[in-house]
């Protein structure tokens, strides 16, 4: 048969999906090989947050847990005395609140530092 006679006669027929030979051209058959994507989350998700907490002991002085405070934490003299206060009074206290690694490289640096100048201080982070 020819080619626009077997054209002719099925062209009221459903079609056969045709076989992925090529990329399908965007807009070439209109809804094919697309499928409705149901979003079942946020495009975004908010990371989990850990405060990073430091905790009182009897032998790191007071001086040096504030220097930890100003030069880890960004905290002003001010802030910086306040929080050690607090720890010292209330045997732990928050730093600050940052993403997983921000917090365990923070930890990190804390610690090597009190070893480094020989105090005992403890930092630890815990999920919010
Ligand atoms: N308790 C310490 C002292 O009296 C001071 C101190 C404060 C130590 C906070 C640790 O995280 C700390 N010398």
């Amino acid at each position: 048969m020819a080619a626009k006679d077997w054209a002719l006669l099925t062209a009221d027929l459903p079609r056969a999906p045709r076989a992925a030979k090529e990329p399908r051209k965007g807009g070439e058959v209109p809804g094919a090989g697309t499928a409705l994507i149901t979003r079942t989350r946020p495009q975004t998700r908010k990371p989990n947050m850990y405060r990073v907490l430091l905790l009182n002991d009897d032998y790191t002085t007071q001086e040096f847990v504030v220097i930890v405070l100003r030069k880890y934490f960004n905290k002003s003299v001010e802030e910086a005395t306040r929080i050690m206060l607090h720890v010292h009074n209330h045997g732990v206290g928050e730093c600050g609140v940052y993403t997983y690694e921000v917090a365990e490289t923070k930890v990190t640096q804390v610690m090597d530092f009190a070893r480094k100048h020989q105090h005992p201080l403890q930092c630890i982070m815990e999920k919010k």
